[in-house]
C-alpha cells in the first residue's frame, strides 16, 4: 500500500524508545525503578520528542533473568506497582500522544507460573504438554544436545516425573509448547488482554525460538566456534530456531493485531527480536496478503564493525533484502548489549546518533543513550546478570547497559533515596539529564534537536535512500522527498576532510551538526556528521 505523507502509519513516522524499568526511576525508595516512576519521568520523553514507548518486561515474576521469566503474563510485578498504576501511566502516554508497547514473552515462561507448576505436577496433567517434557536419551542423558543460551544443556531433570523439560534460556525458564493448541489459545488471550486495556502494541521476545522442529534432532556443531565465545555458538540453531510453524504463529498474531485497529494512528503494532542473516530475518515480515510482523528488528548497527565501508555494505545489503512493502528499522542500543558510548565513544557516539535517526526505518533508542552513558564497571559483587554469573569473564555481561538513569545532582542522581540495585555511570554527577538539559552542546540537546529536524521532516521520515559512496572515513547518503534533498555526511574518523557535494546539487543550508553548528564552509571535521540541505544545480 502507498501511503500519503499524513497517511503514514505512526509507526513508520515514529521513534520508540527502550525503557527499562528497573532502572529507569524508583519511587518508593527500594532502589529498583517502577512505574510510578516512569510516570513521573515522562516530560523527558516528551521533551525528547520520542513517539512510542517500549517497556521490558513489568509482569510478576521472581526475577531469575529480570522478568523475562514470567510468572503471570495478565497482572504487574508488585516491586512496579499493580494494574492501577499501568492504566494510569497508559492514560498519562496516550495524554501526551505518545504510544506505549509491552514486551510479550511468548517462548517461556517462569517455572513459578501456575502452568508450570501444573505441568511438571505429574505426566497425566492436563497442561503436562504445555512444555516440553521428553523422556532421557538410550544413555539416560539428555534428549538431544541443544545447548541454553545462557550455557549448559537445554534439558533439566525432573525427577518426581522422572523425565527432562527443555528451556532454552535458564532452567527457570522453560519453553511453553506453542506446538499444543490450548497453550496457543491462552497465549493469544494474553495479547488480548492488554490489547483490550489499550496498549500499543508489543515487542515480542526471541520470537524466532518458539517453535522447534518436531522430533527434536541434535543441532549440528559450529565448525567455526574458537575459545572465548559463548557456550550457546558451539553449536549451528538450525532445529531450534526459525522453523516454519513458527511463521503462522507469526501471521496469527498480526492478525489479532490488526483487529485492534486500521487507521494511521490507530494500528498496533508488533516488533519481533529476531537475530538472522537478512534474507530469513525479511521472511518474518510474511506477505502483503498474511503479513507478520510490522518490524523484525534489525540489530546490525550493534552488531557490525564501527567502520563506514563495513557499515555502507551492511546498509546496502538490508535494504537489497527487503520485500518490497516492508519497512525498515535500525536499533542503536539495548538492555542486552554493551553501550554504544562504550563501543565507540562520545565523539562518535554523537554520529552514531545521527545516523540513527537518519537512515530509512524506524528507530528504536534505549535509554541513557541519550545521554551517552557509557562504560561502567561493575564490581565483580555487584554482578547480577545471569547470563554473565553463569559464563564469567568473556564479557558478555549485561549489567552494564542496564544502570540506572541519573537525572540530576541528588543523591544517587534522583534515580532512588536508596542505593540503587546496579551501580550508576561512575561520571553521573557531570553526565545527567538535569545538567545536559541546559547545555546546549550535550548530546541529550543533539538528540533532541535531531529528533525534531526528523519529525519536521518528510524527507528523513519517509524519503528516499540514496547511499552516496563510503572511505575509510566517511560514511556519505541522501535522503530526498519531493523536492526537499537532504545530504547526510558522518566523519568516522579524527582528521578533517573536504565536503563532496553530488556534482547535480548545491548547498542549501547547514541544518544540522554532531559539533557546534557553522556556517558551511567546504569542510567536515574530525568526527562531525552533519546534515546539509541541497537544491538541485540549474
Ligand atoms: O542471540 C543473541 C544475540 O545474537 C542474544 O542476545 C539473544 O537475542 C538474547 O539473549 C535474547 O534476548 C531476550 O530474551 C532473553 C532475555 O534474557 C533478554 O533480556 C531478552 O532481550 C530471554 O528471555
Amino acid at each position: 500500500m502507498i501511503y500519503k505523507e499524513s497517511a503514514a502509519p505512526w509507526w513508520k513516522r515514529g521513534v520508540i524508545y527502550q525503557i527499562y524499568p528497573r532502572s529507569f526511576q524508583d519511587s518508593d525508595g527500594d532502589g529498583i525503578g517502577d512505574l510510578a516512576g516512569i510516570e513521573s519521568r515522562l516530560d523527558h520523553l516528551s521533551l525528547l520528542g520520542v513517539d512510542a514507548i517500549w517497556l521490558s518486561p513489568v509482569f510478576p515474576s521472581p526475577m531469575a533473568d529480570f522478568g523475562y521469566d514470567v510468572a503471570d503474563y495478565c497482572d504487574i510485578e508488585p516491586l512496579f506497582g499493580d494494574l492501577e498504576d499501568f492504566d494510569r501511566l497508559l492514560a498519562a502516554i496516550h495524554q501526551r500522544g505518545m504510544k506505549l508497547l509491552l514486551d510479550y514473552v511468548p517462548n517461556h515462561s517462569s517455572d513459578r507460573h501456575p502452568w508450570f507448576v501444573e505441568s511438571r505436577s505429574s505426566r497425566d496433567s492436563p497442561k503436562r504438554d504445555w512444555y516440553i517434557w521428553r523422556d532421557p536419551a538410550p544413555n539416560g542423558g539428555p534428549p538431544n544436545n541443544w545447548i541454553s543460551d545462557f550455557g549448559g544443556s537445554s534439558w533439566e531433570w525432573d525427577e518426581p516425573t522422572r523425565q527432562y523439560y527443555l528451556h532454552a534460556f535458564l532452567k527457570e525458564q522453560p519453553d511453553l509448547n506453542w506446538r499444543n493448541p490450548d497453550l496457543r489459545a491462552a497465549m493469544m488471550d494474553v495479547l488480548r488482554f492488554w490489547l483490550d486495556r489499550g496498549v500499543d502494541g508489543f515487542r515480542i521476545d526471541v520470537l524466532w525460538h518458539i517453535v522447534k522442529a518436531a522430533d527434536l534432532p541434535d543441532n549440528p556443531v559450529n565448525p567455526d566456534w574458537r575459545k572465548g565465545q559463548t557456550e550457546r555458538d558451539r553449536l549451528i540453531q538450525l532445529h531450534s530456531t526459525d522453523q516454519p510453524e513458527a511463521h503462522a504463529i507469526s501471521a496469527d498474531f498480526r492478525a489479532l493485531a490488526d483487529q485492534y485497529g486500521s487507521g494511521p494512528d490507530s494500528q498496533r503494532v508488533l516488533i519481533g527480536e529476531i537475530f538472522l542473516p537478512n534474507e530469513r530475518h525479511a521472511h518474518w515480515y510474511g506477505t502483503p496478503e498474511r503479513p507478520q510482523v510490522h518490524l523484525p528488528f534489525n540489530f546490525q548497527l550493534i552488531e557490525s564493525r564501527w567502520d563506514p565501508v563495513e557499515l555502507r555494505r551492511v546498509i546496502a545489503e538490508y535494504e537489497a533484502s527487503l520485500p518490497a512493502f516492508a519497512w525498515p528499522n535500525w536499533v542503536l542500543g539495548s538492555h542486552d548489549a554493551p553501550r554504544i558510548a562504550a563501543r565507540i565513544g562520545e565523539a562518535q557516539a554523537r554520529v552514531a546518533a545521527m545516523l540513527l535517526l537518519t537512515l530509512r526505518g524506524t528507530p528504536t533508542i534505549y535509554q541513557g543513550d541519550e545521554i551517552g552513558i557509557g562504560q561502567v564497571d561493575i564490581p565483580a559483587d555487584r554482578i547480577r546478570d545471569p547470563q554473565d554469573l553463569r559464563q564469567p569473564g568473556i564479557g558478555i555481561g549485561r549489567d552494564r547497559a542496564r544502570t540506572p538513569m541519573p537525572w540530576n545532582a541528588a543523591p544517587f542522581a534522583g534515580f532512588s533515596t536508596t542505593e540503587p540495585w546496579l551501580p550508576l555511570n561512575p561520571d553521573w554527577p557531570s553526565r545527567n539529564v538535569a545538567l545536559q538539559a541546559e547545555d546546549r552542546g550535550s548530546i541529550l540537546s543533539l538528540y533532541r534537536d535531531l529528533l525534531k529536524l526528523r519529525r519536521s521532516s518528510g524527507a528523513l521520515t519517509l524519503g528516499a535512500f540514496l547511499l552516496a559512496d563510503a572511505d575509510k572515513d566517511i560514511l556519505a547518503y541522501e535522503r530526498r522527498q519531493d523536492d526537499e534533498r537532504l545530504l547526510i555526511v558522518l566523519n568516522f574518523g579524527t582528521r578533517e576532510r573536504v565536503l563532496i557535494v553530488p556534482a547535480d546539487a548545491r548547498i542549501d543550508s547547514v541544518l544540522a551538526s554532531t559539533l557546534p553548528l557553522r556556517d558551511m564552509d567546504g569542510r567536515v571535521l574530525p568526527n562531525e556528521g552533519l546534515i546539509i540541505r541541497l537544491r538541485d544545480a540549474v
